[in-house]
């Protein structure tokens, strides 16, 4: 596999740059993960999004590894050939040895090329591969546990494939691995003693996530839990013990935030050596305010939807309402919900006392098991469309009278206009609006209805879409789909269409929902408790007058969250639609932050520590030490923000002073991301005779 490349890296502590360069020759990438082209939760976002960096670095000599599942193969992957010869004789060996094993590319940005095991196909080899596991590590994984016989199975197939491959040609191979599923594979890589630089990158540790979902003090208890008793009554021992042993055999053992690195620390037993945050494919738009525009057709999709849910109680005005969200995983305390409903409850009482003229409708978008659109959900849908085609109705016949009219010279008649046929069709129409109980709640039928958290929380605060709330909510259990017969929109263009995203999670080690509101301007609600609200904090001098706002969940009670929650939102409620407009632009300008150009970089010093812990002869890796000097922080905006934080500002407007310093702003703005390179891919040269990296040179 001949492939001389090489890498200029930048730091690690802020922006600031390494202009030396490194090469790699015969270099070869191996990305392992259960969501290489098989969508599961956030893993799939973070690897389909960073595949065209990842594949602009490494060329011909990146690969992903993942399950062979056949409805994803069908609609996301071009299968063909084996491009490259070594693995053509890796893949046809495996396949002659009783696997199944396919090569094709993934038809995402950057095209990669993926390698697919049919994990099932090799099912006959479980017991006797659950049997070296043991010999190997004393890890009994139980018949029943069907995810972890599909680890152990996923695990020993990468592993065979990483050593045909090493045995083929030895180059450097670099295989990160993520998460605890994917992590056998790493374990047996280091115990057979391949020549391979390996990473294993956790995005939560099991035990973090379990231990949130219960009733546990989880932060101020971290160094106490006994980690083999509490996996144990969990009945995930033998699923720790995969995960604890990747993250110690990895070469560089990495995780999402610097949050979920203390929790690795203390859970796993092994501090990481390097955080690599989640980034987003970030697309600019050639116009400046394209994305405002996109919010406000986006928005109007909503309010058609709204116009059909409400019909009949349409006795607010759509052009005063607010549309705030939270989506994600159905983690009901995890994700923040059970905190959220209770702060709407203090917002509709905030809201009410104040006659405000706003109106909250909130969305719950997390899926539960369902049969189906419920009826009056569906009603309301076909009631709008009617009342559409009634009045087209009577517009077309109301011109053809017009246009009758001024073909024989006549002005119309105005009174005559509209005749009693159309008035007993308008009638008609408005007698259907009609309705004798509240627009509904949740907008499927729930299998679970009784016991669901989320409307049993409605129930207890009492917010049930009534007249006199402020606050309405609309729970929909599914994910959002542009071919819905209800809400046909797909997740991207509703969350334009919103006015605020509001993720007050108790465990999320990153959180993806925030920083997809952040590259498309829309603010966000987060708390210190998520990889993301904490990495705006280091970054951002002011991140509320950027429409980040981030909840303290870390060293406040409940209660206290909760108000600060309500303030948060009554305080965006009381901003005029200028605020609004200006509070999104500035959110907007945050996406280089998030962007995989800037973020990709920890996940090239990974690899570059990697090398040089795998082949200490061939590679060296010196750390420098950061300097928050020079690493970039968004600074305050010039004029006060319309942060619902800062409530000094007290006019809404805003002056011609204040925008020509916003302007001003703006300029300094590019020109510091300019200094620190915030934008700047790294970038690939040839011809560099040195292999070792990276020295710094000069400041
Ligand atoms: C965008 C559009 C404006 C629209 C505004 C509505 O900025 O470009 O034309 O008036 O959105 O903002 P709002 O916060 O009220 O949805
Ligand atoms: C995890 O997915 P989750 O929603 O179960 O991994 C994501 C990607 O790293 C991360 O964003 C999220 O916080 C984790 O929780």
């Amino acid at each position: 596999m001949p492939l001389a490349r090489s890498l200029s890296v930048t730091s690690l502590s802020g922006l600031e740059e390494w202009d030396e360069e490194f090469e790699l020759e015969d270099a070869v990438l191996f990305e392992i993960a259960w969501e290489v082209a098989n969508k599961v939760g956030g893993i799939y976002t973070v690897i389909q999004t960073k595949a065209r960096l990842t594949a602009e670095e490494w060329g011909e000599n990146y690969f992903l590894v993942g399950p062979y599942v056949e409805s994803n193969v069908r609609t996301q992957v071009e299968l063909i050939e084996p491009t490259n010869p070594v693995l053509k004789r890796t893949i046809d060996k495996m396949n002659s040895s009783g696997c199944k094993v396919y090569f094709g590319r993934w038809l995402i940005e950057g095209s990669p090329y993926v390698v697919l095991i049919d994990v099932g196909f090799t099912a006959w080899s479980l017991d006797r591969w659950k049997s070296e596991l043991w010999d190997l590590g004393a890890i009994g994984v139980p018949w029943f546990d069907r995810e972890a016989n599909d680890a152990v199975l996923f695990g020993f197939l990468t592993a065979w494939l990483l050593g045909e491959v090493s045995d083929l040609e030895p180059p450097h191979i670099v295989a990160h691995f993520h998460e605890w599923l994917a992590g056998l594979g790493l374990v047996l890589c280091r115990k057979r003693q391949l020549p391979v630089a390996t990473i294993f990158t956790t995005h939560a540790t099991l035990l973090g996530r379990y231990l949130c979902a219960g009733s546990v003090d989880f932060y101020n208890n971290l160094s106490k839990f006994n980690v083999d008793k509490e996996a144990g009554d969990r009945q995930i021992y033998h699923r720790y013990c995969l995960e604890r042993a990747a993250a110690h055999c990895a070469h560089v053992f990495t995780t999402v935030s610097q949050i979920t690195a203390i929790e690795a620390e203390h859970l796993l037993k092994r501090k990481p050596d390097i955080v690599t945050p989640n980034g987003l494919n970030v697309k600019k738009f050639s116009a400046m305010h394209e994305f405002q525009n996109l919010h406000a057709q986006s928005k109007s999709r909503i309010q058609e939807f709204v116009r059909g849910h409400f019909y009949g109680h349409l006795d607010f005005n759509l052009d005063k309402c607010l549309f705030l969200f939270i989506a994600g995983r159905y983690e009901f305390s995890n994700k923040g919900a059970d905190i959220f409903l209770e702060a709407l409850a203090r917002l509709n009482y905030l809201l009410r006392v104040n006659h405000s003229d706003v109106t909250v409708i909130t969305f719950f978008i997390m899926p539960a098991r369902t049969n189906n659109f419920n009826v009056e959900t569906l009603k309301g849908q076909a009631v709008r469309k009617q009342l559409w085609d009634t009045a087209h109705t009577v517009k077309e016949r109301f011109g053809k009278k017009l246009y009758e009219s001024l073909l024989v010279g006549q002005l119309p008649d105005v009174a005559k206009m509209l005749d009693k046929e159309d008035f007993t069709i308008m009638k008609r129409a408005i007698f259907a609006t009609q309705r004798q109980s509240q627009p509904p709640i949740c907008t499927h039928n729930m299998l679970d209805d009784s016991s669901d958290p989320i409307l049993n929380s409605v129930r207890r605060i009492g917010l049930f879409n009534s007249s006199a709330d402020r606050v309405k909510i609309i729970f929909h259990p599914e994910f959002l789909s542009s071919t819905s017969p209800l809400l046909p929109m797909d997740y991207e263009e509703f969350v334009r269409g919103c006015h605020l995203g509001v993720f007050p999670s108790y465990y999320e080690p990153w959180g993806y929902t925030p920083a997809e509101c952040t590259v498309m301007g829309i603010p966000s609600i987060s708390t210190n408790l998520s990889g993301f609200g904490c990495f705006m904090e280091e970054h951002i001098a002011d991140p509320s007058a950027y429409g980040i706002y981030i909840l303290d969940r870390r060293y406040k009670g409940v209660d206290e969250s909760c108000n600060q929650l309500t303030s948060f939102l009554f305080q965006f409620c009381k901003q005029s639609r200028r605020q609004r407009i200006i509070q999104r632009n500035r959110t907007e300008r945050l996406s280089d932050l998030l962007d995989w150009r800037y973020l990709g970089r920890y996940y090239i010093a990974a690899r570059h520590m990697a090398l040089a812990k795998a082949f200490p002869d061939t590679f060296i890796y010196e750390p420098h030490e950061p300097s928050s000097a020079t690493g970039f922080r968004y600074p305050r905006p010039a004029s006060v923000p319309p942060s619902p934080s800062l409530s000094r500002h007290s006019s809404p407007h805003h002056s011609e002073a204040e925008e020509d310093e916003d302007e001003r702003y703006d300029e300094d703005l590019e020109a510091e991301k300019d200094r620190v390179n915030i934008r700047q891919p790294y970038t690939a040269t040839k011809n560099k005779t040195s292999r070792t990296y990276p020295h710094r040179s000069g400041g």
